[in-house]
């Protein structure tokens, strides 16, 4: 593989980097990892009121995975998964044992603040998330302890963000829903599970 280079966003206390065109044919990949995926609408609690997950969700990975409350068990990566995981470990120079999907049907499907700042993950955890289909702006703003300025990264079709060092120890990030017309979206979050949930 040539030599991946990214766009490093300069952002303090955090360290994130962009890198473009990273898959020769995204269109298939998608189609792929959309057939391939047990797809689930999720339910999840907030302040005792049951809500159903505002998009699809797919874990695959050797350990169980405990996020927004639910547990997820282990589940071998498809084919297609395992291509794009070995590309993200190349670029993320990193392994990666397991990896949550989400599929945003449309711009009313969404993801909320959150940070992936899970003890399993350890603390200074890589987190790499590809995008395939629709882009999709993923936001950014500070924790509570601290100082910065919010800010927003349109992850395009066929893109890979690695979010590693004091990332998730100082902001929170979410996909907002869109009034515009926007096509489906796939993301691929890969992280290295220490332990199991
Ligand atoms: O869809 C995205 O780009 C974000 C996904 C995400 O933050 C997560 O799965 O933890
Ligand atoms: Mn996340």
């Amino acid at each position: 593989m040539p030599q991946m280079s990214g766009r490093e966003l300069g952002i303090v206390g955090a360290d994130i980097t962009l890198f473009e065109n990273v898959f020769p044919d995204p269109e298939r990949l998608f189609r792929d990892v959309e057939t391939e995926a047990d797809w689930r609408r999720e339910n999840i609690t907030l302040f005792g009121r049951t809500h159903a997950m505002p998009r699809l969700i797919c874990w695959m990975g050797e350990k169980s995975y405990r996020y927004s409350g639910l547990t997820h068990p282990p589940a071998p990566f498809t084919p297609a998964v395992r291509q794009i995981a070995e590309m993200a470990a190349e670029i993320a120079k990193t392994d990666f044992n397991g990896v949550l999907l989400n599929l945003y049907r449309d711009g009313r499907d969404s993801m909320g603040w959150h940070a992936d700042d899970e003890a399993s993950l350890g603390s200074k955890p890589v987190i790499a998330s590809v995008s395939l289909g629709a882009m999709r702006r993923m936001r950014f703003k500070p924790k509570k302890h601290f100082d910065g300025v919010a800010f927003g990264i349109d992850l395009p079709n066929g893109s890979l963000l690695v979010m590693k060092g004091d990332t998730q120890t100082n902001w929170l990030h979410a996909v907002s829903k869109t009034r515009k017309t926007v096509g489906s979206r796939i993301n691929l979050t890969f992280r290295e599970i220490l332990e199991d949930a």
